[in-house]
């Protein structure tokens, strides 16, 4: 590894085998069936969220990234952070704003990038380290809902948890990953959480079921990981691509809907499931918030909003908050 890149491995593909094994299992058997989403990403997962960024329908990406830009500064002078850590890194391209905003206030000294994806995060270090050399990289391998205890402690922290990820889980889970969070915090450090916010439900709609299919792909390939690692035999055309709006909990929900009575056999877990045309597997949901529901969280979990940014459309929110 070049000089000043650490890496931590709290997750190697032993655990990964396991922990989707039990997943699988546990999903397939439940009634209604469910896939965590974070078995969407593999290299080529990866890849289609990337090109899913970039789709004129999915406005996300676009929507924090403006706010970054805008207010990097004022996040920056916020928060005084000598370490940006960020949860859930991927590429890393959005922390670059704040990278260079922390920079310019003089103070920054080290970034640290937690993901469950070791190839994504060696990249992004490397990157990280060849744009900025004075910069301390620490890349985690590790799954933000179990090791958020190993997250390097030390100097003043700003913690991003950006792009809506944490609309992925469900408000009881949020709100431990919250306060867990918290506990793992001292006094000068600080959150910075992007989440999307609730809007007309055909733009929602179309932002997970974009007219390209790029978004179907990617639903589609949780079945081809499950194939390649478990050895399943999925025949991923036998599923259809759903999004729909679930008003009453203020989420999109992602499903694979069987188009035909089907059986799938999964090799590693000695299973079999029998489908019946129309049945779904839930595979994500993806929250989306009010202002004020984001601050109240919060402020259950312990934290206190310092600062809430939204673009002008009033797509998406960033909020800074302190213990
Ligand atoms: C990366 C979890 C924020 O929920 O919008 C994009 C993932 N799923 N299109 C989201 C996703 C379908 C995305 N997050």
């Amino acid at each position: 590894a070049p000089a000043g890149l650490t890496l931590d491995r709290h997750v190697d593909p032993a655990d990964r085998a396991v922990n989707l094994a039990r997943d699988v299992l546990t999903g397939l058997t439940a009634n209604p069936r469910e896939l965590p989403p974070k078995w969407f990403y593999d290299a080529t997962g990866g890849m289609l969220f990337d090109e899913i960024t970039r789709l004129p329908e999915y406005y996300p990406t676009r929507r924090e990234r403006a706010i970054l830009d805008g207010h990097a500064g004022a996040i920056a002078a916020a928060c005084a952070a000598d370490t940006l850590v960020e949860l859930g890194s991927g590429t890393s391209e959005k922390t670059r704003l704040l990278l260079e905003a922390l920079r310019a206030g003089g103070g920054l000294r080290r970034f640290v990038a937690f993901d469950v994806d070791e190839t994504t995060l060696a990249q992004a270090g490397r990157g990280l380290i060849t744009a900025y050399p004075d910069l301390a990289v620490h890349a985690v391998v590790g799954d933000f809902e179990r090791h958020l205890a190993h997250l390097p402690g030390g100097g003043r922290r700003l913690i991003a948890f950006l792009g809506g990820t944490i609309g992925n889980m469900r408000p009881a889970q949020r709100g431990a990953f919250l306060r867990a969070l918290r506990e793992q915090c001292g006094a000068t450090d600080a959150l910075l959480l992007g989440t999307d916010l609730v809007k007309d439900p055909d733009r929602l709609v179309a932002a997970y079921d974009d007219g390209a299919g790029v978004t179907a792909a990617f639903n589609r390939n949780v079945l081809t990981v499950i194939n390649r690692e478990l050895g399943a035999d999925f025949d991923i055309r036998g599923f259809a691509h759903v999004a729909c709006w679930n008003a009453a909990d203020s989420w999109i929900e992602m499903r694979l809907r069987a188009v035909r009575d089907q059986r799938v056999t999964i090799d590693s877990l000695a299973l079999e499931i029998e489908f019946e045309r129309g049945e779904d597997l839930l595979t994500e949901i993806s929250t989306k918030f009010t202002r004020d529901g984001i601050s109240a969280e919060l402020a259950d979990a312990g934290w206190a909003v310092a600062h809430q940014w939204t673009d002008p459309e009033g797509d998406f929110a960033v909020t800074l908050a302190t213990p």
